[in-house]
């Protein structure tokens, strides 16, 4: 069955038009203005309004297990509600305990995600260093399609990588032609201040905010970029939530270094006035890490976006319910970390970058797909509407209107950081691999259908330097 949408302006990241889509057997197959349906094809009406591909989200935990329990979100209700709001892919991460077997955990989290509804791959972790890992991270980028390697700086005494797997780490990487991402934060500093938080009989979750200032996220974000630079390594840095590590991003890439930054729709348009909600139910729900800052960190941040600084944009759907968070209910430290958003993420960016002018169509359209598409070699079978493409994609009305609830969202969580938010423009059809999964409040997403996407490494830099140069190298036979 092949899947016609006509009426609709195609919104890619380089260029808008006026053009119908042809969808057969899973791939876009013709884009262009007044084609012909086929007569057994489906029909949609775009109504003049736009078609956007499917949208990327590169930072999701579902069903992770962390901090002494596992995230609500599955990832079958995840990819479901990622795709009630226009996200038809998602970048996961598995996540290896210290010591533990890199490509049993790889296994482990493939078992888990074999139930998702749509697209999906993974960034693996490096939480610990041996021979084995380093054995391991050749095997992923060899024979699993594996092109990005996380590094937790937080979570001292758990899953954090000192200096030494960062060294190791993106030594291995850079030679396997791969990405390194961090979550940058100075897990020892945090670890200092938590304890002095306590010791002053702070306790709820208005703590957590206080051990994680900005100054402790700039230091890593920089010491990250400055190891990437020395290594000569390309560097992806998750969450930046504040002008500390922007700064940083900044500098880098002024100075050619290559540095992608990712920011989440929470860190855009939720700020720390959270966490002094008088309810600590509120308050706890939206501990993660980092936290939410104030205003004016939103509002570089939003700059940073606009000026091409920060890249990509994300959820870091880490879901934990109410009697989960209260698991720190006399101590902060304990309360899991982690919060939603990736049934909403487009939405909210449509209506905050979009409506309020600061983003084009078409910038939003690389900040919540196509930019990750590339910076993680998907593109372009995701992240553009073009002929040979997978067909993932979304008919968006611009005049819908929808307002945020966790009363009537999708995600498998009891809390919605964007609580009561009105936005305008929403999608109103989501297609994921050429099937319809979403449309007008009727979900069809299908248990399983989700694949894995394998994501091949880079060509290392050097290696095609050689080539280069070994191609306009005088040979012997040139001397005679
Ligand atoms: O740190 C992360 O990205 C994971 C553990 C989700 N939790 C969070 O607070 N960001
Ligand atoms: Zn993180
Ligand atoms: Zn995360």
């Amino acid at each position: 069955m092949s899947l016609f949408i006509q009426g609709g302006t195609v919104v890619n990241a380089d260029q808008s038009q006026r053009a119908d889509v042809l969808i057969d057997g899973g791939k876009i197959v013709a884009v262009g203005a007044d084609l012909e349906a086929p007569t057994d094809a489906e029909i949609f009406d775009a109504g003049g309004g736009y078609v956007l591909p499917g949208g990327i989200d590169p930072h999701t935990h579902m069903e992770l297990p962390f901090m002494g329990t596992v995230a609500s979100e599955d990832f079958f209700s995840g990819t479901t509600a990622g795709a009630v709001g226009g996200t038809t892919m998602i970048i996961d991460f598995v996540i290896p305990n210290p010591q533990q077997d890199v490509l049993e955990a790889y296994n482990t989290w493939r078992g888990w995600a074999e139930k998702a509804a749509t697209d999906y791959s993974f960034h693996v972790a490096i939480t610990w260093w041996d021979d084995s890992v380093h054995e391991a991270m050749g095997t992923l980028t060899r024979d699993h399609g594996v092109n990005s390697f996380k590094h937790f700086m937080a979570y001292k005494g758990a899953i954090m990588a000192d200096d030494e797997v960062l060294v190791n780490s993106f030594r291995r990487a850079r030679d396997l032609g791969a990405l390194c991402t961090v979550h940058a934060e100075n897990g020892e500093l945090v670890a200092h201040l938590q304890q002095d938080i306590l010791d002053q009989g702070i306790t709820g979750p208005e703590g957590h905010p206080l051990s994680r200032p900005p100054q402790v996220e700039g230091e890593a974000a920089n010491r990250a970029i400055r190891i990437a630079q020395v290594l000569n390594v390309p560097l992806y840095i998750v969450h930046n939530s504040c002008i500390e590590s922007l700064e940083a991003i900044t500098r880098a890439r002024n100075e050619g270094q290559r540095v992608f930054g990712e920011v989440l729709a929470g860190h855009l348009l939720v700020d720390d006035s959270v966490y002094r909600h008088g309810d600590w139910d509120t308050a706890a729900a939206h501990v993660m890490s980092p936290p939410f800052r104030s205003p004016e960190h939103q509002a570089a941040l939003w700059r940073g976006l606009q000026a091409g600084m920060l890249q990509t944009t994300a959820t870091d759907h880490c879901c934990f319910c109410a009697p989960q968070k209260r698991m720190g209910h006399n101590n902060f430290t304990q309360i899991p970390n982690g919060t939603g958003g990736v049934e909403d993420r487009m939405h909210v960016l449509w209506h905050h970058g979009v409506n309020s002018g600061r983003l084009t169509m078409n910038e939003f359209v690389a900040v919540t797909s196509t930019n990750t598409a590339k910076i993680f070699n998907l593109y372009p079978r995701k992240g553009v509407i073009a002929v040979g493409a997978d067909a993932d994609l979304s008919i968006w009305d611009p005049a819908r209107e929808r307002t945020i609830s966790k009363d009537t969202h999708h995600q498998n969580v009891d809390f919605n950081i964007f609580e009561g938010m009105t936005v305008c423009g929403i999608n109103t059809l989501t297609v994921s691999q050429g099937n319809v999964v979403y449309q007008d409040g009727d979900i069809r997403t299908v248990r399983g259908a989700g694949r894995y996407v394998d994501r091949p490494t880079f060509p290392p830099y050097y290696d095609a330097m050689q080539k280069a140069a070994a191609h306009h190298a005088p040979t012997a036979v040139d001397r005679m």
